[in-house]
């Protein structure tokens, strides 16, 4: 984005900028308008504590400052090092993310801390380091046009990632597009074809489609050969028939013998794009690693326009995955790993005795551990889980389990904010300077153009005064501003595969409209766009990928009797984002998308159940019910209906199940029921 300046040197508005290689020159509505949302009334403007009588009050930096180093420090002593955890975010610079992270596990002493990425971004990310030996998506945004056959997988591209479907429109290879995705979405409509699976049975679609390619000897053996497990592979798919397969998905048989055919083809370029629709689930680590899998044996990766390549929602949730300091030991590096502690230790001049040893507990098992009262406080910075996480009703109960409640955004008014015992007000996009990753690794900044409101400070500031308030300001004293601690950080990479070393200063990262990791020192002026594996070297310590394999488990939650619906939930338009705390704040955003909330179900299912186009009904699971008023959407499939997750009521529904190895929530299925309440 552009910013266009007054004279006094304020934004007042924004374009989209012509050179930057991934938008090239396109802009997605949301960026359109993304100063209004920094005017609006509900901006947090001085920290917040809640009186006696249980209302926030304003009170100054200070007391919020003593407030809060007293408060932790007594749970602390009271408790030990595992009695408070941070929940955190994609959505700010990852000098943030890391300051954050370090500040709290080294500085402040504590263990856990978790992201928002976990309900996001955790599954590829699993299912990468497992398979690769490193969390590495391997795309350069070029690929989309640089293929002849472009699978998306639970992936709305339309409404979710409007710029990148441009890139794909840019294809010049009159590339096939095949949505797979249970709904018809905008995606579907626009693509050459759509696969509407049923709901969850990706991973069984993908080993027969496995089945076939090694039954026809479609394999390439060059790439196999940098594979560790492939003849256990061939023996498993061996009972994932075609038949199977098209039970199991609603599919026809002959439709999947020739998706098999068409993805093992030599002669094209086929990249396999993923995002929700996969990583929201009980088992979205092997569904993505079934995909890899399909590009391993059919040497569909290393080469333009292919690859198995997850898109990252949040604007930073790459910088999260390398920098946080939550599952990963900040710089990508592992907590268990000595010579990694070491490393860090020595590096951010940190005691080695204050490297913990061991990474985080998940989001949900830190949520458990404060439903059981083990853990006492938490901080929460940049996100609203009070609307977004599963099943939230759990987190609403256990919100009176906790002593102490920090919540630090740049909105007073969100979900999270209301219930807060401190809320602390920070700055956001635009009134901060720091770095940003997106999905093709591709490190960007972020510049202040703006000052913030009142007392809000940036999360960067916020961390130094309370590094200053707990007493270790000294391991963070060369963490003056975003760019030093991006020098700290860039050095932390040397030697790990998202090595950055070669990168200069925010200046070098501006000339060059972005670059992408790995860039060591002496990577030099090399071409614009990388993608990773070329070599068809991978991470493990033996230069192999692993191809890893699962039954398919059973959904935790099937439509029955009493809940004869499957629930679907995601994103319902382009102008709408998340718990909508910003989009909502913005005139032309709020014109652009529904002003209600709807459920989308199918016309006959809609007969059958004698409601019409615009009653309002009731939404209900085994764990709420809300109320919506009704879409008839042909879009949708026979016995599955479809909530987006603006509405801060729709996680009251969700069910509570996780993928075994991310913990990612299984936001999209569970069993509901559907109640008129009204007629229209
Ligand atoms: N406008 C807008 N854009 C956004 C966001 C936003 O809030 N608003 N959020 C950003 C973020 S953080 C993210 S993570 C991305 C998410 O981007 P997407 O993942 O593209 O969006 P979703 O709508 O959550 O889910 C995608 C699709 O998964 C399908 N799906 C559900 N179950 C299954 C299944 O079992 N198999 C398959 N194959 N598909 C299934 C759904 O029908 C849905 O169409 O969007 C980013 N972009
Ligand atoms: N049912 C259902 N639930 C879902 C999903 C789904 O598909 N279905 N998708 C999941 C996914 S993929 C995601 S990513 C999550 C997103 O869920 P959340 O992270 O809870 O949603 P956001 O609205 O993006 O929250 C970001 C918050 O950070 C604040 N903020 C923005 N910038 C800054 C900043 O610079 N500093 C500070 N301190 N605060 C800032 C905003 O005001 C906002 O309150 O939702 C998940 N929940
Ligand atoms: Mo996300």
């Amino acid at each position: 984005m552009q910013i266009h300046l007054d004279e006094e040197g304020s934004a007042i508005n924004l374009s989209p900028q012509a050179g930057y290689p991934v938008n090239i020159g396109m802009a997605c509505p949301k960026g359109w308008q993304a100063l209004d949302p920094l005017d609006a009334p509900d901006r947090a403007t001085t920290p917040l504590l809640r009186d006696e009588s249980g209302n926030l009050q304003a009170i100054d930096w200070p007391q919020a400052l003593t407030t809060f180093t007293t408060r932790l420090k007594k749970i602390q002593q009271q408790f030990g090092r595992e009695s408070a955890a941070f929940l955190s975010t994609g959505q700010i610079p990852f000098e943030e993310m890391a300051f954050l992270g370090c500040l709290w596990k080294f500085g402040m002493g504590f263990l856990h801390g978790d992201a928002n990425t976990r309900q996001c971004m955790a599954t590829a990310v699993t299912a990468y380091k497992q398979a690769f030996g490193f969390d590495a998506p391997p795309a350069t945004y070029a690929d989309f046009e640089e293929s002849d056959v472009i699978l998306l997988v639970g992936s709305n591209l339309c409404i979710a990632h409007p710029i990148l479907w441009q890139r794909v429109m840019r294809n010049q290879r009159k590339p096939q597009i095949i949505v797979i995705d249970p709904r018809a979405t905008e995606t579907a409509q626009a693509a050459t074809q759509h696969l509407a699976i049923r709901p969850k049975s990706d991973l069984t679609l993908f080993y027969a489609l496995a089945h076939c390619i090694i039954r026809d000897g479609r394999i390439c053996q060059k790439t196999l050969a940098q594979c560790v497990g492939y003849d256990e592979f061939a023996a498993f798919v061996k009972a994932y028939t075609p038949a199977m397969a098209a039970e199991r998905s609603g599919l026809d048989v002959a439709t999947i013998e020739q998706l098999a055919q068409l993805v093992s083809d030599p002669n094209k370029r086929v990249s396999w794009w993923w995002t929700m629709g996969i990583n929201q689930s009980y088992e979205g680590v092997r569904a993505a690693q079934a995909m890899i899998n399909l590009c391993l044996i059919t040497g569909q990766i290393g080469k333009p326009g292919t690859g198995p390549n997850s898109i990252t929602g949040q604007c930073n949730a790459m910088g999260s995955r390398l920098f946080s300091n939550t599952t990963s030991l900040v710089g990508g590096h592992d907590f268990a790993n000595p010579q990694h502690r070491e490393k860090v230790a020595r590096l951010l001049k940190i005691p080695l005795d204050r490297i913990p040893e061991q990474a985080s507990l998940a989001y949900d098992e830190i949520l458990d551990a404060a439903a059981q009262g083990k853990i006492k406080a938490l901080w929460i910075v940049a996100t609203n889980p009070f609307h977004s996480w599963v099943n939230v009703e759990k987190l609403r109960k256990l919100r009176e389990n906790l002593d102490f409640l920090v919540v630090q955004d740049m909105y007073h008014s969100t979900e999270s904010a209301r219930v807060a015992d401190l809320v602390l007000p920070a700055s956001g996009w635009g009134e901060k300077d720091g770095c940003f990753i997106n999905s093709e690794r591709r490190i960007g900044t972020i510049s202040q153009v703006r000052r913030a409101p009142g007392m809000a400070l940036s999360d960067f500031r916020i961390f130094r005064l309370i590094a200053e308030s707990w007493g270790c300001a000294n391991w963070f004293s060369r963490w003056t501003d975003p760019e030093s601690a991006f020098e700290l950080l860039k050095n932390l990479t040397i030697g790990r595969p998202c090595d950055i070393t070669g990168m200069e200063n925010y200046d070098h990262i501006r000339q060059r409209g972005g670059i992408q990791w790995p860039y060591p020192t002496g990577t030099g002026d090399c071409a614009k766009e990388r993608r990773l594996f070329e070599d068809l070297q991978f991470y493990h310590p033996d230069g192999k990928a692993r191809l890893l394999f699962d039954p398919p488990s059973v959904m935790p939650e099937e439509a029955d009797a009493d809940y004869p619906l499957l629930l679907l939930t995601g994103r319902g338009s382009s102008s709408q984002w998340h718990t909508l705390s910003r989009s909502a704040k913005s005139d032309v955003l709020r014109k652009l998308c529904p002003a209600e909330t709807y459920v989308e179900i199918h016309p006959a299912d809609a007969h059958a159940l004698n409601i019409g186009e615009q009653d309002t009904v009731t939404v209900q699971s085994r764990r709420g019910s809300m109320q919506a008023k009704v879409y008839l959407a042909p879009t949708m499939a026979r016995g599955q209906v479809f909530l987006p997750m603006h509405d801060a009521q729709v996680n009251q529904l969700t069910h509570p199940s996780f993928d075994p190895h991310s913990r990612q929530p299984n936001y999209k299925a569970c069993a509901v029921r559907l109640k008129k309440s009204s007629s229209h």
